[in-house]
């Protein structure tokens, strides 16, 4: 066996190395997967994912399919060659065994039949399969099925023929264990959109994901391969993308007026690096870059970008001053004056790679630079000279840019001449907090003047600023800076921030280590959310980089059930809360909301619900009273009273915070398009789309 797999596939069960035991991993499970947070449980999906991806990107998969099963398991699934069940001569156990139960250093990875390396790939499965209740794989290959299983690491079993088929392919299962992760939640959408990132990473491969979490039928799933073929009614998505970066830039655009018709790409390898890139400008002063090594997300880019950025600003540059577009006297496009508009994706693949810092967000390796530099160069160059009128139109937003650049200059040097910011006198709304150590410091922004109010009641003045912000501020979407400046609410911000904007941008001076942005839960909430995020993003992206960026967590409901009080954050938690008496409290809710709801003056006006004063004739006999129970919905920060506030959302002990990091930032600049771009119909169905979740009613 060994023999022919090493004659078909170049590899047999003998070329893994180094071997060690999985206990470190469930000691320190954030070493090898970040967290045991939401990430970290995502993670285990992505890691058993990436290894069916590899396969793919060999040239042996070409379908992946990965479904959430009922009991939080994960079933993974992909037509490749199979992990090689064969026994090892001097371990005496298969190349299975060893995949999933040691910390390996992973044979296929290095070099042999991959030209390229993920870096950590291929200890996922053991990683994967240490951190699980229960684990299965079964492999199809050569006409057999083979199967074994593990509990939290350790096999259950060797591995055992079960079965014949005409199949080829691997599929893993797994359970998550309640042991490590606090909460086993997966998240639809967030699996959604990093596996559509990764159609388009991989051209030909297609990923079906489907959601049968929820499915109450029986399942039997041992003969099955693809669950897709079984047709049932559950939520799927299907994602395949011929046109690799091509339909990823096309997706970012779809929403956008492109300033030229043909999207620029190109593919080819040189020194060992594989380069994939493909831009498009549209009708926008942002830009939207993405990057990606060895198939990994870099939100802080690295040298893959950098060599983009230096080929895009010289090509551009050479062809405007070969085709008279820029005049001799004239002087160079900026590198910000050819990336205003631009959505760009770049993507290399590298047999070694290193990343700076710890997280994977930039890349460090320097050999990327040079490659992208002389592949995209190259390209471009030619893209110019074979498609001018694309080349026009490119060559004339970027002299916009230019000229825009040097009027808000201008515009903004005497908007500061005048003192806009200069004076730096806090603005009259901010209520400022006794502390000036921005490390202890939170400015709390919130919406409209009652939840100024009750927050300015509520808050620990020593430490905590607010800051109350009018509804809609102000669209930045096409504004320029100069613009942006002109209104209050955004100098308000600004001033209180302290880190000045534009060319004298300070983050040293940042006021609060942390901005607590606290908007209400319904539409007009989310979008000033959205709004803040994009301008953080656009403008002050150094405080998000810098974790300075937060969202509040301020609960949905207040329920009372006797005495005891407990406040809900999510539509899950008040079931978790209410229990059984929740199918009687849903209906009364419903009346609520179109008739007796709430006044916003009215803060403390309760609902009572669920009341079992008045016995109902069966119910009498069975039970001792049951204590009344009352639910309050709170539609915005402006219906709490100044302690409840406090208690549930400002109280650093008891509150709960979620850190922006910059792809909350990007998604948010990315729906901020769409809500505030011209394109009426895609708001409509964001907005649509986006109601349940935002717990709005549209
Ligand atoms: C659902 C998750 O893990 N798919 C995989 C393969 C295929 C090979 C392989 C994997 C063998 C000796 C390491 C097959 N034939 N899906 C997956 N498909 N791993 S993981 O090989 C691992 C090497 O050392 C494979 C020939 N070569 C490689």
């Amino acid at each position: 066996m060994a023999k022919k797999d090493e004659k078909i596939d170049g590899y047999g069960a003998e070329d893994i190395v180094v071997l060690e035991g999985l206990e470190p991993v469930r000691k320190r499970p954030g070493m090898y997967i970040g967290s045991t947070g939401p990430e970290g449980l995502h993670h285990l999906i992505w890691e058993i994912f990436d290894n069916s991806r590899d396969e793919a990107m060999g040239g042996f998969a070409n379908h992946i399919e990965v479904v959430l099963l009922p009991g939080n398991r994960v079933r993974v699934v992909d037509n490749g060659r199979g992990i090689p069940t064969d026994i090892h001569a001097k371990t005496k156990v298969s190349a299975l065994e060893t995949i999933m139960t040691t910390l390996h250093a992973g044979g296929k990875f290095e070099g042999k039949s991959y030209k390229v390396s993920g870096g950590l790939h291929g200890v996922g499965a053991s990683v994967v399969n240490a951190l699980s209740v229960h684990t299965e794989v079964r492999v199809h290959r050569d006409g057999a099925v083979h199967m074994q299983q593990y509990e939290r690491g350790k096999r259950v079993a060797p591995v055992k023929k079960v079965g014949t088929t005409k199949f080829r392919g691997t599929i893993v299962t797994f359970e998550p264990d309640l042991e490590i992760f606090k909460e086993i939640n997966f998240n639809w959408n967030q699996i959604v959109s990093h596996l559509r990132q990764q159609a388009y990473l991989v051209k030909g491969l297609q990923i079906v994901i489907i959601d049968a979490s929820k499915y109450e039928g029986k399942l039997k799933l041992d003969d099955i391969v693809f669950m897709q073929d079984l047709e049932l009614e559950v939520p799927s998505m299907t994602f395949y993308f011929d046109g690799g970066l091509v339909s990823l830039v096309r997706f970012y655009n779809q929403h956008q007026k492109p300033v030229h018709k043909n999207i620029c790409y190109v593919e080819k390898e040189v020194d060992d690096v594989s380069v994939e890139v493909a831009f498009q400008y549209i009708d926008d002063i942002s830009s939207r870059e993405l990057a990606f090594a060895n198939n990994t997300y870099n939100a802080e880019g690295g040298t893959h970008v950098t060599g983009f950025r230096t080929a895009l600003t010289r090509r551009i540059n050479d062809y405007a001053r070969k085709n008279n577009f820029l005049k001799e006297s004239d002087e160079n496009f900026t590198a910000d004056d050819v990336r205003e508009g631009l959505t760009s994706a770049i993507s290399v693949k590298l047999r070694e790679i290193q990343f700076e810092g710890q997280t994977k967000g930039k890349l460090g390796s320097v050999e990327a630079r040079g490659a992208v530099e002389k592949v995209f160069g190259e390209a471009l160059a030619l893209f110019m000279e074979e498609n001018p009128d694309d080349a026009r139109a490119i060559v004339n937003k970027v002299i916009l840019a230019l000229r825009a650049r040097k009027a808000a200059k201008a515009a903004k040097d005497s908007v500061l001449r005048k003192g806009a910011l200069e004076g730096l006198t806090l603005p009259g709304k901010l209520a400022d907090c006794q502390s000036n150590k921005a490390e202890d410091s939170e400015l709390f922004i919130v919406e409209g003047d009652s939840a100024g109010g009750s927050s300015k009641q509520g808050r620990d003045r020593r430490t905590q600023a607010i800051l109350p912000l009018k509804g809609k501020i102000l669209n930045v979407e096409r504004a320029r800076l100069d613009r942006m400046l002109e209104s209050n609410e955004i100098k308000s911000l600004v001033i209180a921030l302290g880190v000045g904007i534009g060319d004298v941008f300070d983050l040293s001076k940042l006021r609060y280590h942390k901005i607590i942005i606290a908007t209400d839960a319904d539409v007009d909430g989310a979008h000033i959310r959205a709004l803040l995020l994009t301008l953080f993003y656009r403008y002050f992206k150094a405080v998000i980089d810098g974790g300075f960026i937060y969202i509040a967590q301020p609960p949905l409901y207040k329920i009372k059930r006797g005495k005891e009080v407990t406040y809900a954050y999510s539509e899950e938690e008040k079931i978790a809360f209410l229990g059984k008496d929740v199918s009687l409290l849903e209906v009364v809710e419903e009346e609520v909301e179109s008739s007796l709801r709430p006044s916003r003056e009215s803060a403390d006006s309760k609902l009572k619900v669920g009341s079992k004063e008045e016995e109902p004739e069966e119910e009498a006999d069975t039970k001792k009273r049951a204590p009344k129970i009352s639910l309050q919905r709170y539609k915005g920060l402006g219906e709490m009273n100044p302690e409840e506030l406090w208690e549930t959302t400002m109280d650093p002990k008891s509150r709960i915070l979620k850190q922006v990091t910059i792809e909350d930032a990007v998604d948010a600049d990315k729906a901020f398009d769409v809500l505030m771009g011209e394109d009426v119909s895609a708001r409509k169905s964001f907005i649509q789309s986006n109601a349940k979740m935002a717990n709005i009613d549209a």
